[in-house]
């Protein structure tokens, strides 16, 4: 089975939050970016993966037709493996973390998908085998920077059923309107995207003690200061969780040998894909730190999440972005139900996309 095709499928899917924009990486958060890749194969199977592209579409895009598609054209996709190593050994000279690896691991998970779908088997079946075939999931919040709107989306997390909520926020006022309407039994996570000096981190982290929260997520910046996280965790004891940034297993192997984190976070469609995160989670689970996967996504990056926990067995909460989308790439086929999701069980990923939004939604 031989890569005879790789396009790079770009969308944009408007959304609402149910409250302001979110300003990240100096955007204001309007659009859902995906960039997915289709891989078909000689005799016909197709793939798809998904690579990171939230506020870096046309960068990811380029990188995957430009510089991954002309070296992966032709090679056999049985091989993951050892393709997937040849070509981080090939590319890389344009980064080791970020834009290339992000094109690496949405060829892989389509490499995946088609293999999964070759073999007909659930892709977690194809993993080594399913732990499990329900997921818990947990709310994660937009950003408000709004108490008010914290407290409603916290509400309305739970009233769905959610057992567990993520805020994106950084102040003490909004993690404690999300404590005072969860009452004492919710867990409440804190990702607060790399704001803080280690000293800030700490005052910030004796603060939100006092509210009971489960982790903090990437409170330093740099977020692979491992050795500034490690001191965090020791002198505050506050649990912490750590990894979307973070590209390859090598990358974890520091982070876990500096003893940084609780929780460890890689993202299928930044780490390098399925490949990557198969190596991160034997890391995880010999190590005795939890899996907990970044996946704030919607195509295919979200359902190789879903295989890669339902394989393991120390994984823990799949993250699910509480939005409102204008289309759905899957149709409405993984929404969660009472705040747990099932694992497809269709061969590879196990849902195909939907052809009318990739049409409705198509972006350069
Ligand atoms: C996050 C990062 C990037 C895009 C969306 C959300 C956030 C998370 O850090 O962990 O969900
Ligand atoms: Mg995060």
């Amino acid at each position: 089975m031989k890569i005879a095709d790789i396009r790079s499928v770009p969308l944009e899917i408007p959304f609402s939050s149910g409250g302001p924009t979110w300003e990240l990486s100096g955007q204001q958060w309007k659009n859902l970016d995906s960039v997915l890749v289709r891989v078909e194969m000689d005799d016909g199977t197709v793939g798809w993966g998904d690579a990171f592209a939230y506020h870096c579409r046309e960068a990811v895009h380029a990188a995957l037709e430009k510089m991954v598609a002309p070296i992966a054209l032709g090679r056999d996709a049985r091989d993951i493996s050892a393709l997937m190593t040849d070509l981080q050994r090939r590319l890389h000279l344009f980064g080791r973390y970020g834009v290339t690896m992000f094109a690496l691991s949405g060829l892989d998970i389509a490499l995946w998908d088609a293999a999964g779908k070759a073999a007909g088997l659930p892709l977690c079946k194809l993993m080594g085998g399913q732990v499990r075939s329900d997921i818990p999931g947990y709310s994660s919040l937009f950003n408000y920077s709004n108490p008010e709107i914290v407290a409603e989306k916290t509400k309305q997390s739970i009233d769905e059923g959610y057992g567990y909520v993520k805020l994106h926020e950084t102040g003490v006022a909004e993690v404690t309107a999300a404590r005072d309407v969860a009452g004492p039994d919710i867990p409440i996570m804190v990702d607060t995207n790399c704001p803080w000096t280690p000293g800030e981190a700490k005052r910030m982290a004796l603060a939100f003690q006092e509210l009971d929260i489960h982790w903090l997520e990437e409170p330093i910046f740099p977020p692979e200061d491992f050795v500034s996280l490690a001191r965090l965790r020791a002198e505050t004891g506050i649990a912490i969780a750590t990894g979307e940034n973070a590209c390859t297993a090598f990358q974890f192997k520091q982070m876990i040998d500096a003893n940084a984190a609780d929780y460890i976070q890689p993202s299928v469609t930044k780490v390098g894909g399925i490949t990557e995160a198969r190596k991160v989670a034997v890391l995880a689970e010999t190590h005795g730190v939890s899996l907990m996967p970044h996946a704030p996504y919607f195509g295919p990056g979200f359902l190789a999440t879903l295989h890669l926990m339902a394989s393991v067995p120390n994984s823990g909460l799949a993250e699910w972005f509480y939005l409102e989308r204008e289309a759905c790439i899957y149709s409405g086929a993984i929404t969660p139900k009472n705040g747990m999701f099932t694992v497809p069980d269709g061969p590879g990923l196990g849902i195909e996309p939907d052809a009318d939004v990739l049409k409705d939604y198509a972006a350069d």
